[in-house]
């Protein structure tokens, strides 16, 4: 088409549409611009805000750049394309990444000084983009930064939350949530698409009909009508032109004006039923590793998955190419089961409105979707009741229970008279009423399941998908350990680490070839390199010690051991049982000489994260440990020997912070309950050490450093079981460190003990499901060990340097590698530079 254009249009946009440079003159232009124009201020009248806000747009002109020429070169090339859905993408900030992605950031920052501000003053100002939870929604995050740097096309998916993850505040040591209106301000890093609409309908009813060739049809028709607007952002690469999308879903009434009621005066009540329309992507749920049936989340499914597989399905049909290509044109990732419908969506896209065989149909679907799961957590499970699909989804609904008969006849066939194993294998659940199982549903439609670490992988294939082995084997199940991205977690979160990283490697490769740590190993003995080392170390806790300071009030030594638990607040992550070791040492230290206290190791243990609002539990946690700090922490008698502080709000900002400044961080999960974990990575990566249990990844990062450089304790997943059901013949724990730490709490030593009874109670009459007492006494034994290590300096800092040496399996880029030889068979396409746009 554009060979058609005029040559004078042509020129026109060759000499207008040159590149805007990268150097510092041409951003002060644009900034200057950017103030005077966008944001109509004047020299006189710019804070911090405005300035970030100015920069913000200017880096934001050369994202556009590169993303349409990204747009443009996969339009040209076609080749197969990757959609990775997720519900949640847990950004965080961009203008820092983009600036150094985009190799910005020298010129950025010398130009910003020169217009009166400091670079870090600007980033500053910047509001996370918090769609997400936790571990989940930051991998999809690490993913896509993953893929835009090793040159992918490929796409994100997800829905534009008005309202993020809550905000976190402390009253009174209980956690207080307020609502997170993170658009409050205009956000650059989105593109408005208003031209890209997608109508998706609810409810109504579906008609059988026969069409002209006398074959059986379904219509689904009536119901609501409602609109997906497209909102793009842009995902800039490292050291590349790649510039790949997330597209993100807002919903918007359709601007249809039901007359008749109108006209019956029923005014109000049909503006409150277009208001309703607006409120399905309204609020992110915050629920991490737990399901809550609420309608409105299974609409907020619906309708991503329709408005995202519409988008799919016409990009593959303006290729003109047949049905049958489709698979090798498009792989889908669903991002755990909140995706699944889109599998249903499909089919009856390909049957009902393409009129193909259900036969033809459904292997199209199965050879484009793959499934990741992310936990076994038996309340994670996503299970829907029928008729509420029934209800606002009829025509899935009889697609799903036909593609259970065609499922369960296959198996049937091949497993002759076995209705129990037909019971458990089934995508519904025979209750009353009958519930959709979504990982059954995801796994059937799927051509390939992963789990996200070596041990969890195995552990799906011997429990909860267990009886699918039976049927397909193992082939369609493996792994694919996470990963994280060196760019945000080691060079931007930790410049001055990555500056000596650069400098000792001799260059910058290893942020695109982790594995090119290794090379610090023979530095290891280095002494001006390893002063180095310590010192960025030491300038991190500063950071943080400064950040605490601010945060909650706490002065703390940034000599001390900075020992750090942070992660959404679970039963199963185990804070519980760090804050009544905590309890242990302190009660420990009291009853120390002075002398005797001189010799141990000072600590600070620092703890964050959000509990969900309604898991009043581990609500109760975050007041049990806001209690012992405030009695800690105001305890002269000790003489700073231990601290600990709760830091209110964890987001990914804050995480930026306290990563790089861990001396030990804390991953004490029940065995086999924590799928991968992922901040394990990045702690390790930014030469922290970890005390951990068997579990998720722990274990596969421990493979790579060595046992030498990580504190290991606790019952293996395999013992899980059976200890368990010795709990159930015993009335109190088994152990008596943890008994007399039970009987300080209720001597009332950390304030009115009535308060923690149902925290306790956790742990006796026979419950104690995450095996707290089980592991209490290792867990306290090796923490003695972490002490004894932590007085050897040079020992420590040679652990330090080891760890982060040996963490190249864990960047996202090799994550990524595997997905994409092994799963969605796709291939790098490096952009072409096209001067006319
Ligand atoms: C999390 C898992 O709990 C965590 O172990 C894992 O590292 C992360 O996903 C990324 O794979 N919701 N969040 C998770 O699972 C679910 C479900």
């Amino acid at each position: 088409e554009i060979a058609k254009l005029p040559k004078e249009t042509l020129a026109l946009w060759e000499k207008y549409g040159a590149d805007e440079s990268d150097d510092k003159e041409s951003f002060q232009k644009s900034f200057i611009r950017h103030v005077t124009t966008t944001l109509a201020r004047s020299i006189y009248n710019i804070d911090n805000f405005s300035a970030y806000q100015a920069t913000a747009h200017s880096v934001r002109d050369r994202l556009i750049k590169r993303w349409n020429e990204t747009q443009q070169t996969h339009t040209e090339v076609d080749s197969k394309r990757v959609y990775y859905l997720s519900l949640e993408f847990l950004l965080g900030r961009s203008l820092d990444n983009a600036l150094l992605n985009l190799g910005l950031k020298d010129n950025y920052g010398g130009g910003i000084k020169e217009l009166g501000f400091t670079m870090e003053d600007v980033l500053e100002q910047e509001v996370d983009a918090a769609l997400g939870n936790g571990g989940l929604g930051r991998l999809a995050a690490c993913y896509m930064d993953s893929l835009a740097t090793m040159d992918y096309p490929a796409w994100g998916y997800g829905l534009r939350y008005t309202y993020g993850i809550f905000q976190q505040r402390l009253k009174d040591g209980y956690q207080i949530e307020f609502p997170d209106y993170w658009l409050n301000f205009d956000n650059p890093w989105e593109l408005p698409r208003l031209d890209v609409v997608v109508d998706v309908q609810f409810c109504g009813s579906v008609n059988r009909y026969t069409d002209e060739e006398g074959h059986e049809r379904y219509a689904w028709e009536g119901g609501d009508t409602l609109q997906a607007i497209a909102y793009d952002v842009p995902i800039p690469g490292y050291g590349t032109k790649n510039c790949i999308n997330i597209r993100l879903w807002s919903s918007k009434p359709k601007r249809q004006f039901d007359l008749t009621r109108f006209n019956e005066g029923q005014y109000e009540q049909a503006v409150y039923e277009q208001m309703q329309a607006e409120n399905i992507t309204a609020v992110l749920y915050p629920n991490d590793n737990h399901m809550v049936g609420k309608e409105l989340r299974l609409k907020q499914q619906y309708f991503w998955v329709a408005a995202s597989l519409f988008d799919i399905v016409r990009r593959f049909k303006k290729s003109e190419k047949p049905w049958s290509n489709f698979p090798l044109q498009v792989a889908i990732q669903l991002n755990d089961t909140h995706p699944t419908l889109a599998i249903v969506e499909l089919q009856r896209i390909l049957v009902d409105l393409e009129g193909i065989g259900w036969d033809e149909a459904w292997a199209i679907v199965t050879q484009t979707f793959a499934f990741t799961n992310h936990t076994i957590l038996p309340e994670a499970m996503e299970r829907w009741p029928v008729p509420m699909i029934q209800y606002l989804l009829p025509r899935h609904m009889q697609i799903i229970f036909d593609i259970n008969l065609f499922f369960l006849q296959k198996v049937e066939k091949a497993i002759p008279n076995n209705r129990d194993l037909l019971a458990k294998l089934s995508i519904i659940e025979e209750s009353t009423p009958q519930f959709v199982r979504m990982a059954h549903l995801a796994i059937v439609g799927s051509h390939r399941v992963n789990g996200v670490a070596a041990l969890h992988s195995e552990l799906i294939k011997q429990t909860i998908f267990k009886d699918f082995i039976q049927f397909y084997g193992e082939s369609k199940f493996e792994n694919k350990t996470n990963g994280i991205t060196p760019r945000r977690w080691l060079h931007q979160a930790n410049p001055k680490l990555s500056e000596l990283i650069t400098e000792t490697l001799g260059s910058k490769n290893w942020l695109k070839n982790l594995d090119l740590l290794k090379g610090l190993k023979s530095h290891v003995n280095n002494k001006d390199f390893r002063k180095r080392w310590v010192a960025a170390k030491l300038s991190n806790k500063v950071r943080l010690a400064d950040y605490i300071q601010k945060a909650t009030g706490v002065t703390v030594n940034s000599n001390a051991l900075f020992d750090v638990q942070v992660k959404r607040i679970h039963e199963y992550k185990r804070q519980f049982m760090n804050i009544l070791g905590v309890i242990h040492r302190y009660n420990t230290l009291k009853k120390m000489t002075s002398e005797e206290r001189a010799c141990v190791v000072h600590r600070v243990v620092i703890f964050g994260g959000k509990a969900a609002p309604g898991y009043y539990i581990a609500k109760l946690v975050i007041k049990l440990i806001n209690s012992v700090a405030e009695v800690v922490n105001n305890d002269n008698s000790i003489e700073d020997s231990l601290k600990v502080v709760f830091i209110p709000d964890y987001n990914v900002s804050v995480a930026e912070i306290i990563i790089p400044a861990s001396d030990i961080s804390q991953h004490i999960s029940t065995a086999g309950t924590e799928a991968s974990g992922t901040s394990n990575m990045k702690f390790v990566l930014n030469g922290g050490l970890i005390l951990g249990t068997v579990d998720g990844a722990n274990i596969e990062i421990c493979e790579e450093i060595g046992d030498d450089n990580i504190f290991m304790f606790g019952n293996l997943a395999h013992q899980v079981d059976d200890l368990r059901h010795a709990h159930r013949y015993r009335s109190v724990p088994v152990d008596p460190s943890l008994q007399a730490v039970i009987n300080d709490i209720e001597s009332g030593q950390f304030g009115d003990s009535r308060i923690f009874a149902p925290l306790i109670n956790t742990l006796t009459h026979g419950k104690d499901y995450y095996l707290i007492s089980d592991d209490f006494q290792s867990y306290l034994d090796t923490q003695k060990l972490v002490d004894e290590s932590y007085k050897d300096q040079e020992g420590w800092t040679t652990k330090s340097i080891m760890c982060s040496a040996h963490m190249g399996k864990f960047s996202s880029d090799r994550a990524i590698q595997e997905y994409a030889d092994q799963i969605w068979e796709i291939k790098p396409v490096p952009v072409m530079t096209k001067k006319h746009i």
